[in-house]
């Protein structure tokens, strides 16, 4: 049996010859979406294996791969999940049953990992295209299972981001939280339409100016980082693409702190009390290049910052499908300095109240709970105390994202010989098998599963560039992370982990995928 990742909830090997998919292969697609699922297996499935694999309705042969989607098709003790699947592959054919779309589309993953690994080629393999005899039912423990890309230290073109979605759809990651604006950059486009009538801000110089900035080299990576922004075509395209393959984008605008990218690009943010108070030699913040955190901050006093926030993130939210949008609120020192805790915590509940004004909850990093927050939002907690994040839950119905930065943080180091990545949240040894030890239930101590929205692994970009290098860093650590987010404590087991991803490796290197392949695996 080729190792499965992440771990489903119940495999039974049926003995028997197995299922072997052959040129007269047909995609049998049943129930409304079904067939959208067909055509992505199909595409996925073509290069490798050379058939036609027609996406069909109707009778089905024992020839077959048979994609229903029936919430009443019996998932028995993941009744009610709406990601539940069930798959059956015998001599007589492949039966892969979903909940939902999202349910049919979490088995074709499965179904794609029962295959030989040369399935996911991108050339022509002649191989026996056979599924071994199979009864699998499952369904994930938390529905959010995300990764994070910053893209703003440094862009990442559409067709990488697309790249990186198409990996992270095979380990069942569910949300691509996009990192979309820091201190070095701006990375969507803001029109100025919808404006206030009083407003006078240029939103269109956020790109203009600061998708034109990233990061620069810095003592752990040479190279500056990679320019750019998305047009809202592009946003909304990316927000398909991701939808197609079950993943929901949440958008971040990190404030009041980590702006200097706003701060350099809108003249109207400087004023008296911002991190940048205009001056006649310096009306406008500079662009900052370096990896400082903790400097930058929106001037709270100022009305000029409220209605920045306004129609920036009512913008964001008619792109954005999500009920979510990430907010930031990490490491705002500076502000905090000047305004005091309170003043950190009135700026905080105004954002929020506006954002909540536009239909939409929100998602903070951790400090962002020192604010009330309101039932039904997200803390995401990375780092420090948990006390906020425990308040927010117990007493606001806030609900939490796991991302504990020593387990979670992508951008840290394998080991010290890493060339490139940080090692502030872990240091030594960083490979999979550290991202794999930890249990979501014990980050914030007293919040258990009913509490819990999912987990995510953010990849920081400071010493990132580019698609290849930011898969490598993702790959194997996300897997390891992922099945932390999808399989039941009861089901996890280190060196059981281990054994499965060994065959994991061939598939990555097959489709293409990037990773390391580091030696605490014994990769096949
Ligand atoms: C901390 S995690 C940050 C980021 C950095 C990251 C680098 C968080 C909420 N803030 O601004 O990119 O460390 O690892």
């Amino acid at each position: 049996m080729p190792g499965l990742v992440p771990n489903p909830l119940q495999v039974r090997a049926t003995g028997g010859p197995g299922f072997v998919l052959t040129k007269q292969a047909r995609i049998v697609a049943r129930g409304a979406d079904a067939d959208e699922v067909g055509v992505l297996m199909a595409a996925d499935l073509r290069p490798a294996t050379g058939f036609d694999l027609p996406v069909v309705a109707g009778r089905s042969t024992r020839r077959d791969v048979v994609l229903t989607i029936d919430p009443e098709a019996g998932f028995g003790e993941v009744e009610g999940n709406p990601e539940a699947y069930k798959i059956s592959s015998t001599a007589n054919g492949v039966k892969v049953t979903g909940a939902s779309r999202h349910g049919l589309f979490n088995g074709t993953q499965t179904l794609r990992q029962l295959l030989p690994a040369f399935a996911s080629s991108t050339v022509q393999v002649n191989t026996d295209w056979t599924v071994p005899a199979v009864s699998i039912l499952d369904a994930p423990r938390f529905s959010y299972r995300g990764i994070m890309l910053d893209v703003a230290r440094s862009f990442l073109e559409v067709d990488e981001v697309k790249q990186v979605i198409d990996a992270a759809a095979a380990a069942k990651i569910s949300v691509l939280h996009m990192h979309l604006a820091d201190d070095q950059g701006w990375r969507i486009d803001i029109t100025n339409s919808g404006r206030a009538a009083d407003d006078d801000i240029d939103y269109t110089a956020l790109t203009r100016v600061s998708g034109a900035t990233a990061v620069l080299g810095n003592p752990y990576q040479s190279a500056d980082g990679h320019t750019g922004f998305y047009t809202q075509d592009d946003y909304r395209s990316l927000v398909r693409y991701a939808a197609e393959r079950e993943i929901e984008i949440i958008p971040e605008i990190d404030i009041p702190g980590h702006t200097n990218a706003a701060l350099a690009a809108i003249p109207q943010l400087n004023t008296a009390g911002s991190s940048h108070p205009a001056t006649e030699d310096e009306p406008v913040a500079p662009h900052n290049g370096t990896i400082d955190v903790g400097y930058s901050y929106l001037d709270p006093t100022s009305e000029v910052t409220y209605t920045f926030i306004q129609h920036v993130f009512s913008q964001l939210a008619a792109l954005t499908p999500s009920e979510f949008l990430h907010v930031g609120g990490d490491e705002s020192h500076a502000m905090t300095q000047r305004y005091g805790h309170e003043g950190y915590v009135a700026f905080v509940e105004r954002a929020l109240a506006i954002v909540h004004g536009l239909g939409k909850k929100t998602i903070g990093w951790n400090e962002y709970a020192e604010a009330g927050l309101t039932a039904g939002d997200g803390v995401q907690y990375w780092a420090g105390t948990t006390e906020h994040a425990k308040r927010a839950v117990i007493e606001d119905g806030a609900k939490l994202l796991v991302s504990p930065g020593n387990t979670s943080y992508l951008d840290m180091k394998y080991h010290a010989k890493t060339p490139i990545g940080l090692s502030w949240a872990c240091s030594g040894d960083c490979d999979v098998a550290h991202y794999y030890d930890w249990s979501p239930q014990e980050v914030v101590a007293g919040v258990g599963d009913e509490h819990i929205l999912g987990t995510e692994a953010p990849l920081w970009s400071e010493t990132i560039r580019g698609v290849d290098q930011a898969e490598f860093m993702i790959f194997p650590r996300v897997l390891a992370h992922g099945e932390n987010g999808w399989t039941a404590e009861s089901r996890r087991s280190p060196s059981d982990f281990a054994a499965r991803l060994a065959s994991v490796g061939p598939r990555l290197a097959a489709a293409g995928t990037n990773f390391y392949d580091g030696p605490q695996i014994a990769w096949s």
